[in-house]
């Protein structure tokens, strides 16, 4: 691949990727563009994150490949994402809303309860020692924000899937969708391709420790395979439709796909 002027440091990473995207085949091109192509999916497909010019070569260099495990990865929502050791993890790990840490909701363990609704056998709302006596797994993996940072951390959980087995839903619906607590609201869809994901999680831990307020407590929906914006945290209620029901950044137009 030729050199190209735009690993000159401080060069806007916005062309850095339209021009990434030009060495793409041209199938591979349309399927990506289709696909959503932002900074944030590159960087979930490449897995390097674009903070300078060396880290930016470093993901041309993958992109131009396009090896069949890149390809699995943007085309197939069932690929694994990536994990790490527990020296990756990055520390500390990054808070990040539409309004600043002051102002994220503050949640009493004792009134919140996770309301289930739509298409759903059993619509029972459940409590924090309910939902915490779920068997967790803990998993380390990559969060990348559309904002242009990324960060590895490690959450635990139960797998959405195995909740969403025991609730009796119909997985043949369309969507999981997730209502938070923020004071201006904050939901996302997730497609149920998605949503039984071995990685989707029904997290309550960060990093060993009940999840803390500024990751979302009392629990998130932690979807390493999407990019973070993807990831609903304080999460109120989620119901299980056919209906695409829109998302806060959805609505603002950043593609509800958005990763793998
Ligand atoms: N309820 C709620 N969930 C949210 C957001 C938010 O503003 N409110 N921001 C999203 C975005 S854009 C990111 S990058 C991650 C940040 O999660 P963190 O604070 O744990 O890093 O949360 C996602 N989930
Ligand atoms: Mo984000």
């Amino acid at each position: 691949m030729a050199k190209r002027s735009f690993l000159i440091p401080g060069v806007d990473k916005r062309l850095l990727i339209k021009d990434s995207i030009k060495t793409m085949p041209d199938v591979t091109r349309r399927r990506f563009i289709a696909g959503g192509a932002s900074l944030g999916a590159l960087t979930l497909l490449t897995g390097c994150d674009v903070v300078d010019s060396s880290s930016a070569e470093a993901m041309l260099a993958k992109v131009s490949k396009f090896n069949d495990a890149v390809q699995d990865f943007i085309f197939n929502p069932d690929a694994l994402a990536p994990t790490f050791p527990e020296s990756a993890i990055t520390k500390p790990f990054p808070f990040n809303a539409y309004y600043d840490l002051d102002d994220a909701p503050e949640i009493a363990a004792d009134d919140w309860k996770l309301e289930v609704r739509g298409l759903v056998d059993n619509k029972k709302s459940w409590t924090l020692p309910e939902l915490y006596k779920l068997p967790q797994v803990t998993q380390i993996t990559r969060h990348i924000c559309v904002e242009g940072w990324s960060a590895i951390g490690s959450w635990t959980g139960t797998p959405l899937r195995d909740f969403l087995k025991l609730i009796g839903a119909d997985t043949r619906a369309k969507y999981v969708w997730f209502q938070c607590a923020d004071k201006d609201g904050y939901n996302s869809p997730l497609d149920m391709r998605t949503a039984l994901h071995p990685q989707t999680q029904m997290t309550f831990k960060y990093a060993n420790e009940i999840l803390p307020r500024a990751y979302g407590f009392p629990m998130k929906i932690r979807v390493p395979t999407k990019l973070g914006f993807k990831n609903p945290k304080y999460v109120v209620s989620m119901e299980v439709t056919n209906d695409y029901k829109g998302g806060y950044w959805e609505d603002q137009g950043y593609n509800s796909f958005s990763g793998s």
